[in-house]
Formats: C-alpha cells, structure tokens, sequence
C-alpha cells in the first residue's frame, strides 16, 4: 500500500467516527443487532475457576464454611496476596484437555454459550500476560484462556469473559477508596505505604486489552463489579475501557458493571438492588444475581446468574444442591419473564465438573432435548400470571403466534384452564409427548384436556397456535 494511502486508511476511520459526536466505530453493529444471538439463546453456563478452586473453601486444614461464595476465601480470611498465593498455587493443578468436558458439558445441557472467570477478585489471571507474573503463563506455563476458548468453538458456543474489576493482588489497587468494595485488607494501612490507583487503572486496561486482542472474536465482556462509593469512569475509567473493547471487539456485549447508579440499572448495593432501567452507554444488559426478578423488565435485557449449590468457586463443603426439578423451573420462569439464565459451574483444581453438577446440567439437557422449542428465541409471557405454571411465547413465519404453556402443577381433574379469548380452530400439542390434545373454547377461557399424569415432574409443555387478531389473554391490564 502507498504511505498517503495507509495514513488516509488509518486517519479516515477514526475522523469519520469522531464526525457525529460518537465514539462509535462507523460501520460498527448497532445493538439490536449485537443482542439477537443473546436474545435467543436464553441459556447459558458460568464457570468459576481459579487458585481459589484448589483451596476448595478449606484454610489451613479447616473448613471456612458450608455456604456462600469460597472464591472469596481470600477475603473471609483476610489472607495477604503472598500468603494466599504461597498456600494456593502449589493446589491449581489444571488437567489436560479439560476444557474440552466443560465445552461438551455445556452443549449436552442445551446452554448456547459460556461465560468463564479470566480473573476473578483474587487477580489471578488466567491467561498468558504479559504484564502480570500472578498469571497461568507465568506460573505454569500455559494460556488456559486460549485453551478454554479453543474448546468452546470447537463446540459451537459463543464466548464470555468475566473479569473482575475488583483486584486483591495489584499492589497499587487503592482499596482505601471503598468502604463497600470487599479487600482482605480492608481497614489496615496500604503494606506498600501509598498506592497510585491510576496505575491499577493502567494494568486492568492492559490486561482486558491483551484478553481483547489475542482470541479471535469474544461475544461478551462480563464485569464484576463496581460500589455505590467507587465506581465508573473514576474507579476504572470505564467509559475509556468499554470504548477500547469495542474497537477491538465491534460486536461484543457487555454487562452494566463498571458502574453502579441508577441510570445503570442499580438502585444500590447488594446483589438484588436492580432498578428496571439501563442507559446503554453503561452496558447491554444488566445481572440479578441470585435471584429472579418478580416480573419482565420491558425494553430492559437481563440475565439472572445464578450457584447450583450456594458457591460460585468450588468447595468440598457446600453440599446445598438445589434440585433437577427447580433448574429446569428456573430456566423456564426466567424465559417467561423475558431474561436469561447464567448457570454457573465450579471446577475443581483439576478442571473437572463436580458430578452433582454434572448430573444436573444433564438433566436440563434431557429436558431441553424436548422442549428446547418453548425457551430458546422466544419472549415473554402473554399473562401476567398462571396459577398453574408458566407462559412462553413466538411469532410464527404465517403471523400467528406460538404460546408454550409450561405446566408446574398438573390438573388432577384432566382440564388445563388458560385465561384466553380464542376464536376459530386451534389446536394444542403436548411437546412432551407429541400427542394432540382437545380443546374447548369459552367467552372467558379455554380448557386443554390434558391426560390424567403429567408426562414430565419438572414441567410438560403444551404449544398452541393462535391468530392474535382473534386471540388474546384474558384480565391483563
Ligand atoms: O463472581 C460471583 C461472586 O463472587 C461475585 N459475583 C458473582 C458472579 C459477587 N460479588 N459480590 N457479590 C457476589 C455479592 C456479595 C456477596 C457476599 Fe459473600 C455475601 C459477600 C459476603 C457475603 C458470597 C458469600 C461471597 C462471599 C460470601
């Protein structure tokens, strides 16, 4: 290429760019477009891995606890980074080829993409950095990101980073300046005597460039997490940061946790504190954690992230396994409401899958296998509530839509009441087993005679059709 040639190739972008007061690339996605693979995935896994897994919520031979997140076991020890990395490095032993059984694990469940911890508050990364010696390359010699990544294209998923703001290994990370921002420090004087946070700033965007630049095409940017007292442009210069990951990745998402205000979807601390509102220059989307919102949030995407047992990193002593059955009910509640479900898994030192874990991602798969039509791209329900289940719904290519009615609670008597105004002929389908099933029409609903068991303990779906200029549900305001 001639030198005016390259300079105008490389001047012109950027000023036309720059031309509308927007720092957006041109030719850049929109949003809409940059959401619709999210939209109708519906199901994704969250992985929790790093030094912490290997430590497994035991401290010097004791347990720390039997509940809550023990990738925070840092903090509830209030260990310094050299005693903490002293007692857990020598434990992270990562198999090979482990990541390939997260990737198949994820596809056999029906998730349509994974989002997996590149460095959580511990700072451990878990990629080659070249700025950082508290990374896998440095430490045993591998990129467990690029293996990680490798393994989850191979399986046609899409790609998530988390990455943790929230540092407790840099020794310039101010965390002086936060009251609500957990350190194990916390309270005690800076060992180093001052620290230069703007430093940190520096290393953070560092290292998110090198995750940006160096595995092909990421889908999603995961943040974790910013305080009522610290956050945004004046704790990680985030608008900077989110602009950088942009440029780099033009049709990557991410969630609104570099911030937390109002206008960011926050109404607080605590990780239920959500407001029903998301400006998109501070994220795509916003993360109840833990918990189902109550109802959708129209013209809001969320996606609730939740532990299958109460921790997120691995823990011998967690054994509060929440059922098969309530899965596969949160999965369908949360895709009734609109949003998603992040289902995290927590390897082990190794790498691999704790079998409750296991099991239970097979069984959402044995589920999804069947009734895998009635959550993935379809939206909210119709009516504001069903006594006996849930409601997902999808428009068809000839006009009409698709309602999925998720039953919970079977009728003993063989009649499924629906609250809806159908007019003309319909007919209902139980997924579950393939068979038709009769229906009758009234001026106030329509009754689904249904056969006398319930063909699935966690929910048997039954799809109906209807032409909504002649349909519609009954009593919603
Ligand atoms: O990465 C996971 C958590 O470590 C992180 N976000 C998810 C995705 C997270 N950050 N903050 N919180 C969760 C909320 C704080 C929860 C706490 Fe606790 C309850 C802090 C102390 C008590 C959970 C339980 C963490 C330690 C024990």
């Amino acid at each position: 290429m001639s030198r005016t040639l390259s300079i105008l190739c490389i001047i012109l972008p950027v000023s036309m760019a720059y031309a509308n007061g927007s720092p957006e690339l041109q030719n850049a996605p929109s949003r809409e477009e940059r959401m619709e693979w999210w939209r109708q995935a519906r199901f994704g896994m969250f992985v929790h891995w790093g030094l912490y897994s290997g430590l497994a919520g035991t401290w010097e031979g004791k347990p720390v606890g039997t509940r809550g997140g023990m990738e925070w076991i840092q903090q509830r020890v209030k260990a310094d980074t050299d005693t903490y990395a002293k007692h857990a490095v020598p434990l992270f032993k990562p198999k090979a080829d482990f990541a390939r059984a997260w990737a198949r694990l994820a596809k056999h469940a029906g998730c349509r993409y994974v989002v997996f911890t590149t460095k959580h508050h511990e700072g451990f990364a878990l990629h080659d950095s070249n700025v950082s010696n508290f990374d896998a390359g440095s430490v045993l010699g591998r990129d467990l990101v690029k293996e990680i990544v490798d393994a989850l294209r191979a399986e046609g998923l899409r790609v998530g980073f988390y990455h943790s703001v929230i540092d407790w290994h840099h020794d310039q990370y101010a965390y002086a300046s936060s009251q609500q921002l957990p350190h194990p420090l916390h309270g005690k004087p800076y060992p180093n005597g001052t620290r230069d946070h703007a430093k940190y700033v520096e290393f953070l965007h560092e290292q998110v460039d090198e995750l940006m630049s160096n595995y092909g095409p990421i889908d999603i940017m995961w943040w974790d997490y910013s305080a009522v007292d610290f956050q945004g442009n004046e704790a990680w210069r985030a608008s900077d940061l989110m602009g950088a990951v942009r440029a780099k990745q033009p049709n990557i998402i991410m969630n609104n946790r570099l911030f937390r205000s109002p206008e960011a979807g926050f109404s607080g601390m605590g990780p239920a504190a959500i407001t029903r509102q998301l400006d998109p220059i501070y994220g795509d989307f916003i993360t109840p954690e833990q918990h189902i919102p109550a109802t959708g949030i129209p013209g809001v995407d969320w996606e609730t992230c939740m532990t299958m047992n109460t921790t997120w990193g691995y823990s011998d002593h967690d054994h509060a396994w929440k059922s098969n059955e309530t899965l596969i009910r949160n999965l369908i509640d949360i895709a009734s409401k609109g949003g998603n479900y992040l289902l995290n898994i927590g390897p082990t030192s190794d790498g691999s899958i704790p079998k409750p874990s296991v099991d239970a991602m097979h069984a959402i798969g044995e589920w999804m296998r069947i009734h895998g039509e009635s959550i993935y791209a379809t939206t909210a329900s119709p009516f504001q509530e069903l006594p006996w289940g849930r409601c997902t719904q999808k428009k068809l290519d000839n006009g009409e839509t698709r309602l999925y009615l998720h039953v919970f609670d079977w009728p003993a008597d063989g009649k499924l009441l629906v609250p809806f105004v159908l007019e003309g002929p319909s007919e209902a389908i139980l997924l579950t087993t393939g068979e038709k099933l009769d229906l009758a029409t009234g001026p106030e609903q329509v009754t689904i005679f249904v056969p006398q068991q319930a063909p699935n303990q966690a929910a048997s779906v039954i799809a109906i059709d209807t032409d909504p200029m002649h349909a519609g549900p009954v009593g919603n305001k």
